[in-house]
């Protein structure tokens, strides 16, 4: 432990180490070195000192010597030249009028804590989440293309001239410990694979003449990708004999509890490594492993101004209709607090590819996710036609550029005009109704080719990839913020902790304090009980009218979807595939969804949309959400104890204690309305499964009509039961939110009294209000 004797020991002790996410400490009370009477006196600074710093009477420290090279910081905030310096009271006042970094500020309170914590540099990885940006889009848009200009690292994710290229969902995010790549894959377990294997080789073996053409290409590529060309051509039992069958076997069982990792220094051997496990290409066969990949995990060196607290998911544009894929894909986006919507500047307004992908998810996104906001991304601005530009822009004709400089005047006038008509399409699309601001809604005109080839005459803004980058950086520099108020009020609490214990407090006085914060506490709970009761009840009346509606309904809606009077003979293998996939189709570019269970979940969906999104709302405030309830929970009235009075840090510690709980339970609050909003549709398909099951099973002539009846004489027999099950899972769900933000209030509330009534006992006798105040202006400059 150091002594605090002054600046100059800090100084030496200082290491300019960069805040992680995970750099939170968590400061227990079993943490609290107690100090003998005799060294107390001297747990500050020296007190001239401290008097010549601030002119002020407590012990109050200075704040730390600033590191040069924290310039560069994650969060960019400028720093006073004298900061760099110290030692004269005139250069140290300016170290308090100027902006920390959040690293300065981090390393500050580090230092303070190192005085009364064991483990002030433990590590609370589990309190915030990182925001997970998704980038979605057809095949062949320039989704890799865009990871790789945005991360600076041309080719570092395979992108592909022909048809599909990135197979899995692939998250990429910072490495933040060392300057290497590195790669963690998820491989499907033996028996998943096994199962798969199964399943696709049941696809080939389907001879009849409703076979799903694209589930049968799907099955050759995948058995050819894993086992080589022609493998498809054997049985299964044939395959089992196989040496590269017993190979693929042992690989996926070795594989099995951990996941397959590879770190490399060099991006280029790096790159190759990843392709085999996360590129789909049709050119060769054999060896590549991505139907065996469940998900690839990316972390690149020297962009944690980036993506230190964020993770990009390229969500690859093809399905491959892998149920446990297609799970993970909607459970992605689902996790995203922002979508990138990327689409080739030439189709973005007249294909319906990149809306239609979004069409079928809002739901996933909207009240059942915690999308923030969602940018339309127009690549490959750069390649352009100028006469055909011209002339379908209707420009005159003397306006065809002949030099490179003109093509450019064409590249950003045609960028200019996809951005309104994007916007103008937004306005009218369904994703509209999800946002409560037209600013939740960018677009952007990219080229990701333009940026590593200056030839193309394009400037580095002119390409929008600096634009991105720019928005990565600030959503990243917010979230730092927010982790390091954390850290301090952690720190803030602990110090308080210790004052409270310290003061002579009249015993008397702390019993009936206690008294008083108990009473508040059950006050308050029962208070928010009956909120809790209050949006029951409202969800309740809309789900019984919800319960309605579908019952009345569902027959007429099932109809509709699985017996339209078109194309019976396509439609067929459809129907097939969806009865396979437990309620639901997607075509491989998952333009086309069929999905029984989100049809039957519809009403109930839309009976409870506007009251769901009052009490979960992504952004906005709307009065009645969970989270403005537990924001202002409070068990210290406002004016209970006057500023000197012994009892305020008492108090302060309380509230430090909440300010903590309040950010700990928003995250459980959006990860468990996640859950309810699902609940309706996973009971629907739950109830359904059987009769999926056997719809499935149903072969021969006229399978089609049997399948359609099977479907709809169960939706019209379990109906009754189905909506009321789904209804009570909400209510149930709704009722499990309550009891657990509850007792997590009460529980945790009550601790605090305790521990701040114990510390009362603690020998510690150190005057720590000049660290508070230390830490509070600390925290001041990390206000908004
Ligand atoms: N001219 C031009 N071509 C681009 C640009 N970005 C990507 N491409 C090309 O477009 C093709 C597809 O790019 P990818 O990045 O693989 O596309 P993707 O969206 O990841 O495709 P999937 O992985 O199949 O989902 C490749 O040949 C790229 O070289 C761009 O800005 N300009
Ligand atoms: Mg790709």
């Amino acid at each position: 432990m150091s002594t605090p004797t002054g600046e100059s020991d800090l100084t030496s002790e200082f290491l300019p180490g960069h805040v992680t996410a995970e750099s939170t400490a968590v400061f227990c009370p079993t943490d609290i070195i107690p100090r003998d009477k005799s060294r107390s006196a001297i747990s500050g600074p020296p007190k001239e000192e401290m008097e010549a710093f601030h002119g002020m009477k407590k012990n109050t420290p200075p704040l730390l010597p600033v590191p040069s090279q924290s310039s560069s910081s994650s969060d960019g905030l400028s720093i006073h030249a004298t900061m760099t310096s110290q030692g004269t009271k005139r250069k140290r006042e300016s170290i308090i009028e100027s902006p920390l970094t959040t690293d300065m500020i981090m390393e500050n309170v580090r230092q303070i804590m190192k005085r009364f914590t064991k483990n002030s540099d433990q590590i609370d990885k589990g309190n915030r989440k990182k925001a997970t940006i998704g980038i979605s889009g057809t095949s062949g848009e320039g989704k890799s293309s865009l990871l790789s200009a945005i991360l600076g690292k041309k080719d570092l994710l395979p992108s592909g001239c022909f048809g599909a290229c990135t197979a899995v969902v692939t998250q990429v995010e910072a490495n933040l410990t060392d300057s290497n790549y590195i790669t963690e894959i998820e491989l499907f377990s033996k028996e998943e694979w096994d199962k798969e294997l199964k399943d696709l080789f049941s696809v080939l073996s389907d001879e009849s003449e409703d076979r799903d053409d694209e589930l049968y290409e799907i099955a050759v590529e995948k058995i050819n990708a894993v086992y080589g060309n022609d493998a498809d051509e054997k049985t299964l039992e044939e395959l089992k004999n196989d040496a590269k069958f017993a190979k693929i076997e042992s690989f996926l069982s070795t594989n099995k509890e951990k996941s397959n990792s590879f770190s490399k220094s060099d991006v280029s051997e790096f790159a190759k490594y990843v392709a085999s496990y996360i590129q789909h290409s049709e050119s060769s066969s054999g060896g590549w492993y991505w139907p065996l990949v469940k998900s690839v995990k990316i972390k690149i060196p020297d962009c944690r101004e980036l993506l230190e607290h964020i993770v990009l998911v390229d969500i690859p544009g093809s399905g491959d209709c892998n149920k446990i894929r297609d799970d993970l894909w909607k459970s992605k986006l689902r996790e995203c607090s922002s979508v990138w919507i990327i689409s080739a500047i030439n189709r973005a307004i007249t294909d319906s590819a990149p809306w239609g992908i979004l069409k079928h998810c809002t739901e996933e996104l909207g009240p059942g996710g915690e999308c923030k906001s969602i940018n339309f991304i127009c690549t490959k601005t750069d390649d352009i036609d100028p006469e055909n530009y011209v002339r379908c822009a209707q420009l005159p004709t003397d306006q065809i550029p002949e030099d490179k400089d003109q093509k450019k005047v064409n590249i950003l006038d045609r960028n200019e005009n996809a951005k309104m008509k994007v916007k103008k399409k937004f306005k009218k699309s369904k994703l509209k109704k999800i946002f409560s601001t037209d600013d939740q809604f960018q677009v952007f005109t990219v080229s990701s080719k333009a940026f590593f080839d200056p030839s193309l005459n394009l400037e580095s803004c002119e390409t929008e990839i600096p634009k991105l980058q720019d928005e990565l950086r600030t959503l990243n520099k917010s979230m730092n913020r927010e982790l390091v108020r954390d850290y301090v009020n952690e720190a803030k609490g602990t110090l308080l902790l210790i004052q409270s214990g310290q003061l002579d407090v009249d015993k008397k006085m702390m019993e009936m304090k206690v008294v008083e914060l108990e009473e508040n506490l059950k006050m308050s709970l029962n208070e928010l009980g009956k909120y809790f009761d209050s949006i029951y009840s409202d969800l309740e009346q809309c789900l019984s009218k919800g319960v309605d509606e579908s019952e009345k309904s569902c027959v007429a809606s099932t109809k509709k979807l699985i017996a339209p009077n078109k194309d019976g003979r396509g439609f067929h293998k459809t129907l097939g595939a969806l009865c396979k996939n437990d309620g639901c189709y997607s075509s491989k570019n998952r333009n086309t969804v069929l999905d029984l269970n989100k049809t039957l979940a519809k009403h109930l969906h839309e009976c409870i949309d506007e009251d769901f999104s009052k009490i979960f709302p992504v952004t906005e405030t709307t009065g009645m959400s969970v989270q403005e309830q537990i924001n202002k929970f409070s068990i210290i009235q406002s004016d209970s104890a006057n500023p000197s009075s012994p009892m305020q840090h008492f108090e302060d510690f309380i509230k430090t204690e909440e300010t903590k709980l309040t950010t700990l339970l928003s995250g459980d609050i959006v990860d468990m309305k996640k859950l309810i909003y699902s609940s309706i549709q996973i009971t629907i398909q739950n109830k359904m499964a059987s009769c999926y099951e056997e719809a499935a099973a149903v072969t021969g002539t006229g399978s089609m009509k049997r399948r359609q009846d099977l479907l709809i004489t169960t939706v019209d027999e379990i109906k009754h039961d189905m909506f009321n099950k789904a209804k009570m899972k909400v209510l149930k769900k709704l009722n499990n939110l309550k009891l657990h933000i509850m007792d997590a209030l009460e529980k945790k509330l009550k601790k605090a009294i305790e521990r701040s009534q114990s510390q009362t006992s603690k020998i510690i006798r150190e005057d720590v209000s000049g660290y508070i105040e230390q830490l509070e202006r600390l925290s001041d400059q990390l206000s908004d």
